[in-house]
């Protein structure tokens, strides 16, 4: 059965609207300026992100409760690990990073947390993560112990994306990792857009509206900004 999120997903791309997800990490973020966080934010946004490479304080549920207190925005989780999970949210992307080689990352951390799903009400959302090279070592390779797919591999990086959709992933997410140097490329997002049914996430290294556009016409469904905000 499809939730409710993802089939206002679904929904939204079918009436030609683009999306835009804002990325919290719970690590830089100050719960105190909530309500300013949010009115910096583009009108634009349809979705807030909320997860990190890393939570070593634990502020998932805090950080949660206070953008449901304050926003309408459905709010997501994007977990870097199992212990990232809080009911406060709407939906969680429910990852296993395709691109890397690490049987934990692929399914140790999902086995951990389902359990814990199964008995809450989020909206669990199947994603095939890819970690595309940004031009920089990302939280992302350094925590997985991976490596990103180099940009130039563009048939490789469709064929994996191709491969998670036919397990079952229900997004792709296209990730050149957080503060990345070099966004994900014209070709890739389009060559996956192309072969894939499914809606496609990119986000890492998008710092303006420009290059969030450029993304939307190669094909991406759904932006990810987060790097660009969190100095508010
Ligand atoms: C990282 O894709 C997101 O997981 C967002 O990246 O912080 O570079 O915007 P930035």
């Amino acid at each position: 059965m499809q939730g409710l999120f993802y089939s206002e997903i679904i929904a939204s791309i079918k009436n030609g609207q683009k999306l835009l997800a804002v990325l919290i990490d719970p690590e830089k973020f100050s719960v105190a300026n909530t309500l300013r966080f949010l009115s910096t934010l583009p009108e634009e946004t349809t979705h807030l992100f909320v997860g990190g490479s890393t939570d070593e304080n634990n502020a998932i549920n805090e950080v949660v409760s206070g953008l449901k207190k304050h926003s309408k925005l459905p709010v997501f989780l994007f977990p870097g690990s199992h212990q990232q999970v809080t009911e406060k949210a709407d939906a969680l992307l429910f990852l296993s990073l395709h691109s890397g080689r690490n049987p934990d990352y692929l399914i140790g951390q999902q086995v951990r947390a389902a359990s814990v799903l199964k008995n809450t009400s989020l909206e669990v959302i199947p994603t095939s993560y890819l970690l595309i090279d940004g031009g920089n070592k990302s939280a992302v390779a350094r925590v997985s112990a991976t490596t990103a797919m180099p940009q130039e591999s563009v048939s490789e990086i469709i064929d994996t994306a191709l491969a998670g959709q036919l397990m079952g992933a229900k997004l792709v997410y296209l990730e050149a990792g957080s503060g990345a140097k070099m966004a994900v490329s014209t070709p890739i997002i389009e060559g996956v857009k192309k072969t894939l049914s499914i809606p496609v996430i990119v986000g890492g290294g998008i710092r303006t509206k420009e290059q969030r556009e450029q993304a939307y016409q190669a094909g991406a469904d759904l932006v990810v900004m987060g790097t660009v905000f969190e100095a508010v």
